[in-house]
């Protein structure tokens, strides 16, 4: 198989260990822990693994050794880069406790666990995966294990595998799930552990003990390269305004980070319009505001950043979005009756007659083809696809609406043109920055130490990012430390926190002393590329928001 210079000189890299890492290791117990809220209620439904005490890693004097073991191995979700380097770090962990010990993966998500499809991880075949992007290695999928019938379906393979551990590779919804089939396994005393690894792009899968979860640092440095050559297109031609959205689901993590690394003229934060309870409205007055004061300086372009889930957080969006969702559920009679419209405004005039007053107001002032995909798209649990909708037009078109009213009164004298983007899929698969392929090789590394000394229901943790690779702090996270109690699907249940971008914290705080500055001068910064080789400051440094929160 032919493969890129890049991917020939890279298989080389060798990822950087925590010293903890680089010899025999020794854990050290660190206090009980409890859960971050709801503690009676999560230690009740968690028994056997409520309560256990944070690790830490230590050098230690005597290489561990034991008899030879198998472990399991699964992808959970959207790719992220550095999971086969996760993968690497368990398999060569595994071996190093024991080389007989032996690597499974299972297919395509955790729904090869139910389904027994699984492949023997061999030393040769993983040689072709060390250090790249993508998870194409076992492949992921987004199969949820939250039954018990699937728990008993995996155990069968298990134990014909004779599996020791599983680790699950996923992030917050599927680490929760992790836990819950590690307390199972546990109560049925099937001697099987379940270890879990931080992973999602969005960066949202973060805490006390997980500083980042792998994936972000290099999917934002490659949207920050893309959104700096379009910085420098828009400056060269000086005649469009780019409105760029970018993946992250219900988090502006992305897009933060992003800001930081490019400096923007405007920049969304989902987290502040829904603190600030802003109405789409007043989001297009903000950013046509700042078009028109750049248009008056005679600068007719900028970029705009956009987060994914934006419209989710505006509270009236947020009120029609669920209104539709009940009215138009599989099944419904209205459901019916709009399908059998053919006439696009003839539908969009149907639903309206059926909305409450304030949700038709704003369904009716939304432009049709946003309003069509509001009706149209959704998701097999009858619900809208937030991230199907093309949020950057939808602005794009209000704000050139609003633009054309602050002519007439002569308060805009410029031009507006648009370019759209939406970057998300560009970044998921890229080869891991030294940041990722060090961070991931050393929490697969860690999962297969935790694995070695017997635990279940952790979550492998390296800590103390900003420092050389060398002084980074390894060890495991009783997951249940994590949760607290959230209505999910109707029902409560014991969950991972989400960590949304915090606005008392340091990244947003400089965003917010800086944003106006940026917003009308142009201050446009170009990171590049991600570079594997050269200059330390140009190739290992972790994100502008890891570097912010550590000075905080
Ligand atoms: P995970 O949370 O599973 O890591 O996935 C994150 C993500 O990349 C989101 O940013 C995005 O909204 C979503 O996956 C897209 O999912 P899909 O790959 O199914 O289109």
């Amino acid at each position: 198989m032919a493969i890129s210079a890049l991917q020939q000189a890279r298989a080389q890299y060798q990822p950087k260990l925590p010293k903890s890492l680089q010899g025999p290791v020794k854990l050290v117990d660190g206090e009980k822990t409890q859960s971050v809220a709801d503690q009676a209620e999560i230690a009740k439904l968690f028994p056997n693994t409520y309560g256990m005490p944070l690790i830490t890693f230590e050098p230690g004097t005597e290489k561990a050794s034991a008899p030879a073991f198998n472990v399991g191995v699964i992808l959970s979700g959207g790719q992220a880069p550095g999971g086969h380097n996760v993968i690497s770090g368990i398999f060569d962990g595994i071996k190093n406790i024991n080389p007989d010990s032996k690597l499974y993966g299972f297919l395509g998500g955790p729904g090869g666990l139910v389904d027994h499809k699984y492949m023997e991880i061999t030393a040769e075949y993983l040689d072709a995966f060390r250090n790249t992007g993508g998870f194409d290695i076992i492949g992921s999928g987004r199969t949820k294990l939250e039954e018990e019938t699937q728990f008993d379906k995996g155990l069968e393979i298990l134990k014909k595998l004779d599996i020791k551990a599983l680790v699950i590779i996923g992030g917050d919804d599927s680490n929760t799930n992790a836990c819950v089939l590690a307390e199972y396994y546990a109560a049925k005393k099937t001697g099987v552990q379940v270890i879990g690894c931080p992973k999602t792009i969005d960066g949202d899968l973060k805490n006390e003990m997980i500083e980042t979860s792998f994936g972000f640092d290099t999917a934002v440095k490659v949207y920050s390269e893309l959104i700096g050559n379009i910085e420098r297109d828009a400056n060269s031609a000086k005649k469009y305004w780019h409105f760029i959205k970018l993946m992250g689901r219900s988090a502006s993590h992305i897009g933060l980070e992003a800001a930081l690394q490019t400096q923007p003229n405007i920049t969304l934060i989902s987290e502040e319009v829904a603190e600030k309870k802003q109405t789409l409205n007043e989001i297009v007055d903000y950013m046509a505001g700042i078009i028109a004061k750049r248009a008056a300086n005679g600068e007719n372009f900028g970029v705009a950043l956009i987060p994914e889930g934006l419209i989710e957080f505006v509270p009236e969006m947020k009120a029609l979005i669920a209104e539709l969702n009940d009215l138009l559920a599989e099944g419904s009679a209205t459901e019916a009756e709009f399908k059998a419209i053919k006439d696009e405004v003839a539908g969009r005039a149907f639903i309206a007659s059926k909305l409450s007053a304030a949700s038709a107001k704003v369904y009716t002032s939304l432009p049709a083809g946003i309003a069509n995909q509001l009706s149209l798209d959704r998701d097999p649990h009858g619900n809208v696809q937030v991230s199907l909708i093309e949020t950057e037009k939808l602005l794009g078109e209000m704000v050139k609406s609003r633009l054309a009213e602050m002519k007439k009164a002569g308060e805009f004298k410029g031009k507006f043109g648009t370019q759209y983007h939406f970057f998300g899929y560009e970044g998921r698969c890229a080869a891991p920055s030294n940041f990722d392929a060090d961070y991931c090789y050393s929490l697969g590394y860690t999962a297969s130490v935790l694995i070695g000394a017997g635990k279940t229901g952790y979550m492998a943790s390296v800590r103390n990012l900003t420092a050389p690779a060398a002084d980074w702090i390894a060890g495991g996270v009783p997951v249940t430390m994590m949760m607290n109690m959230e209505r999910r699907h109707g029902h409560m249940k014991p969950v991972i926190q989400k960590a949304l971008v915090d606005l008392n914290g340091a990244p947003f705080k400089y965003l917010v002393a800086n944003r106006e500055k940026w917003a009308i001068e142009t201050c446009f910064v170009y990171p590049g590329p991600i570079q594997y080789w050269g200059p330390t400051e140009v190739c290992d440094q972790p994100t502008k928001t890891l570097q912010l929160e550590k000075a905080e």
